[in-house]
């Protein structure tokens, strides 16, 4: 008889939650790069957190961390304008993905970056680093007709991090997503230290509240003492 396994502890509280989505014109290379990419890593142990959109889901450690990321793809064959809506305002970064071998593709970038940013603006939680640009199918050097550099500089306007990558092999792939993972780790940390700061200083000023309230109840003569 074999002796029952023991119950492990439960770590998923230990994981932090990532929420990804990829955008970018038919054909760019959104499927291969989320594909690729979660079939190359652990899927994702504990159940997925509550959500209507399909998404692949994996485990990585990033700097030691270990998190949970969710990709999910959004482009306009795949979705309807209020879908990829939906998708945006449930993720906390998303990468924007041309392929160096179609300018039409590059070209539209500005557009979804504009479209991401509308969708978080109404939701209050607007930030340039929420997105990263991928130049894809960086392998297929003869056909490029988007350079490098012009690939840098619309991503250093835009305020974004950048990358050429190879979805098909996973080539830079796992470096781009764990960047993002770092953003969005730094801007929740500071997010939670600016919380505690403000939560710090209502706790001062309503100290300072009850002891003015004090003062004023108290005999004039005995203010000059308190
Ligand atoms: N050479 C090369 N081909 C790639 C790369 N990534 C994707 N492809 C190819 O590009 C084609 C389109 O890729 P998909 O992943 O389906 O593109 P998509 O962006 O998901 O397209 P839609 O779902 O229609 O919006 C496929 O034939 C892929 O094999 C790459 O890094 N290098
Ligand atoms: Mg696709």
């Amino acid at each position: 008889m074999t002796s029952p396994t023991p119950n492990l502890p439960n770590e998923s509280h230990l994981l932090e939650d990532y929420n990804f989505v990829v955008l970018g014109l038919p054909g760019v290379g959104k499927s291969t790069f989320v594909t690729q990419f979660t079939t190359t890593h652990h899927p994702a142990q504990t159940s997925p957190p509550p959500s209507t959109l399909p998404h692949q889901q994996i485990q990585l450690s990033v700097d030691n961390q270990p998190c949970q990321i969710s990709l999910s793809e959004a482009g306009p064959s795949s979705s309807s304008v209020a879908l990829r809506k939906e998708y945006i305002s449930a993720s906390q970064a998303a990468i924007l993905m041309y392929s160096i071998t179609s300018k039409e593709s590059f070209e539209k970038i500005r557009e979804i970056w504009g479209e991401v940013r509308e969708v978080k603006e109404e939701m209050g939680m607007w930030e340039p680093f929420q997105m990263g640009l991928v130049g894809n199918k960086m392998d297929l050097e003869g056909e490029r007709v988007v350079g490098v550099h012009e690939g840098m500089g619309v991503a250093e306007t835009l305020g974004c991090a950048f990358w050429e990558a190879e979805a098909e092999t996973g080539r830079n792939t796992k470096e781009l997503v764990e960047e993002l993972v770092r953003k969005v780790r730094t801007y929740r940390d500071n997010e939670r230290i600016r919380y505690e700061q403000m939560k710090e200083e209502a706790e001062k000023a309503k100290k300072e509240k009850v002891k003015n309230d004090r003062r004023k109840k108290m005999m004039p003569w005995k203010r000059l003492f308190s």
